[in-house]
């Protein structure tokens, strides 16, 4: 009823002519929602891998179970698709944005317009590089490093008392993504003290499946004699393994498999034999994510970076967890 009187107000006024202009139709003034909700603007990277898909379901149960209002959008792998996300949500005039990054670079200059309209903003999952740390409250999300350094590690342990080359082929992540450059990283560095294991092929399969079957078809072809598979995901390792099949190999004999993630297909081809082993990290942001928006936008301060726990799994470890395993 008060809300009816208000609105024909706003009308004789003109306001709201304005403010839908503005795009706050469904906000108040003073920012928020008509109901007093903490307004969330969300821009997700898109729907690569598992990984990504139970991520955006977390957030989006997270959401309503924290009492704040989502909006939440796809930007299906494009960066130019976030920045137009993002600059939306500061025309909507929304209490908090949080992003999950496609790639490092280039988020200065809308990471601004977002700190010029007081907007507070929340890295998730993904990095940027940008010098300026003042345009982000934090970034929660894995250590990418160290998640290849305990890949890398692996093997230097499968591979103890092995003086024969080990040639190793790499799958990466999306290519200029924080995942992709840090897993390449950590898993580089942990091999780097013995010279018998070579990265001999290293190529982008951009954390999907059908790519990493693609360019596995193509390692195999050109590579007579390959050892190990590193790949930056589960699904790109899964993607390699109908390749190899394909090719009359055994996966985790013939060619043994590393992936990172452990959503439910890794584990189960991991428990299946086919991978042999599983740096996990954790897609289940959400919860966390809620209380650090609202402690931001209440004007509390809140650690630049937070990590989330993690773990790694063998063959036999995947057959224990697979039965609980949420996603
Ligand atoms: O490992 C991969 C996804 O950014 C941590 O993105 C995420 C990565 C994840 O596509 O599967």
């Amino acid at each position: 009823m008060v809300r009816v009187k208000m609105m024909a107000a706003a009308a004789m006024t003109g306001l709201l002519a304005v403010s839908a202009l503005a795009g706050c139709g469904d906000k108040d003034a003073a920012g928020g929602s008509d109901d007093g909700k903490l307004v969330m603007g969300f821009s997700q990277v898109g729907a690569e891998s598992g990984w990504r898909t139970a991520n955006t379901n977390d957030i989006k149960a997270a959401a309503p179970a924290a009492g704040i209002e989502l909006k939440f959008s796809d930007a299906q792998g494009k960066q130019e698709n976030q920045i137009s996300a993002i600059r939306g949500f500061i025309t909507q005039k929304v209490d908090v944005i949080a992003f999950s990054p496609v790639v490092t670079s280039g988020w200065d200059a809308v990471l601004k317009e977002a700190k010029d309209a007081d907007i507070p903003v929340i890295l998730t999952d993904r990095a940027v590089d940008s010098q300026d740390t003042s345009l982000y409250k934090t970034f929660l999300g894995s250590d990418f490093v160290k998640e290849g350094k305990e890949a890398g590690d692996w093997l230097v342990k499968d591979s103890a008392g092995k003086t024969g080359p080990i040639n190793v082929v790499e799958l990466q992540g999306t290519t200029g993504a924080a995942p992709a450059i840090d897993r390449q990283k950590g898993f580089a560095d942990a091999i780097a003290a013995n010279p018998n294991i070579k990265i001999v092929k290293s190529q982008t399969g951009d954390f999907k499946r059908a790519d990493g079957k693609t360019v596995m078809e193509q390692f195999l072809q050109s590579t007579p004699k390959i050892d190990v598979l590193y790949a930056h995901n589960d699904d790109m390792g899964l993607g390699a393994i109908e390749a190899i099949e394909a090719a009359g190999k055994v996966p985790g004999k013939d060619i043994k498999i590393i992936t990172v993630d452990a959503v439910k297909d890794g584990m189960t081809a991991l428990a299946a034999g086919k991978i042999n082993y599983i740096v996990e990290c954790s897609p289940l942001l959400g919860t966390q994510l809620m209380e650090l928006a609202k402690k931001v936008h209440a004007g509390e301060s809140v650690e630049q970076r937070i990590l989330t726990q993690e773990t790694t799994f063998t063959q036999e470890q995947a057959k224990a967890a697979l039965p609980d395993r949420k996603y």
